[in-house]
């Protein structure tokens, strides 16, 4: 049975609050493809060379990316010729195992933060303007305050007029402290403070909302490695994660902006926000292949509840079953 029957039967028997979450956020992205595929099986009953090609096609335009597409193409191929097998509907199927084992394949799957033993845990918040980081930020709080933790918000994006302000409002509803600096003041200092708190107080999680200023390579290098050294000097081996925030809308840009980080940054994680908001959810698959690291949550919605955990099944029945 190939992973979508399996998929069909397990959450058909039981629909977790998760699933219908993923299903309703998904919705443009599974518009996007999943109908495109059908009608294309129904085009070819047996496939062909142009069943390959305008397969290919909807793979790129679900934003997957070039390279993947291929890749998965071709595997395809080759299992379909192995197996002798010609039917549409059929190739469909292993087209989506392969599209899971490509993700599966790539590295390690891990979603929560992963909290030291003693003292704060440091997670790093990167990303440019906009993507969502801010509200990330206030969702993965609220997680963890859940969970009993304690939470230590610095507002390190000392860039853009009001986004202190912003995170001041989140730690305000969620009572929670928040170390802030001054408009334009160096990040790192902010940074500094708020690791001498987050020592002091003994808290266990520390989040940093950290402005991630594209101008050219260098100049971010610079920026986070002075912000990751400044770190380090309070609170040995952190940060101990480093979350990049993509916004799904943004397309292959997302891809090309997760590049840029992954060269100038050790990523442990990445979240992709406002996956509700488009109907390209392959990114997700094209960022998995050219970074290696794991997505850790996503976006389905503007609501605290919204960021959900990532869960590959849940990914690939949201992008690719109808309700
Ligand atoms: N639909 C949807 N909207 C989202 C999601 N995540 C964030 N947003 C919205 O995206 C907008 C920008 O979010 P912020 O958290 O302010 O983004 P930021 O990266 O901190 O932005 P700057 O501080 O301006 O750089 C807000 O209107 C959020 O409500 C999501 O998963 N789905
Ligand atoms: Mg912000």
């Amino acid at each position: 049975m190939g992973l979508l029957s399996f998929l069909k039967e397990k959450f058909s028997k039981k629909k977790t609050e998760n699933i219908e979450s993923y299903s309703e956020g998904m919705a443009k992205s599974r518009h996007n493809f999943s109908t495109k595929l059908n009608t294309l099986s129904k085009k070819y009953k047996k496939v062909n060379q142009e069943y390959f090609e305008e397969l290919e096609e909807i793979l790129i335009e679900s934003d997957v990316g070039v390279k993947f597409a291929l890749k998965v193409i071709d595997e395809v191929l080759e299992e379909s010729k192995a197996k002798r097998i010609t039917d549409s509907e059929e190739i469909n199927e292993i087209l989506i195992d392969h599209m899971f084992n490509q993700y599966m394949e790539k590295g390690e799957q891990v979603v929560d933060v992963r909290f030291v033993e003693n003292g704060p845990t440091v997670l790093l918040v990167v990303g440019v303007n906009g993507v969502g980081k801010t509200t990330t930020i206030a969702k993965l709080a609220k997680r963890y305050l859940d969970r009993k933790k304690s939470v230590l918000l610095v507002a390190a994006d000392t860039f853009r007029a009001g986004a202190t302000e912003q995170l001041q409002i989140w730690a305000d509803r969620l009572n929670i402290e928040i170390v802030k600096g001054e408009y334009n003041s160096d990040p790192s200092s902010v940074a500094y403070e708020g690791m001498s708190k987050a020592k002091r107080d003994n808290v266990d999680l520390v989040i940093v909302d950290v402005a991630g200023r594209l101008q050219s390579k260098q100049y971010l290098m610079d920026e986070l490695s002075k912000m990751k050294r400044v770190i380090s000097k309070v609170i040995p081996n952190a940060p101990h994660e480093t979350f990049l925030i993509i916004d799904a809308t943004t397309g292959q840009n997302g891809v090309v902006q997760a590049k840029a980080f992954a060269e100038v940054t050790d990523l442990t994680g990445v979240v992709i926000t406002k996956m509700d908001g488009t109907s390209k959810g392959g990114i997700i698959l094209a960022i998995r292949d050219e970074l290696g690291v794991p997505v850790r949550f996503i976006g389905l919605g503007e609501k605290m509840e919204d960021l959900k955990e990532f869960d590959l099944e849940s990914y690939i029945y949201g992008l690719c079953v109808e309700k």
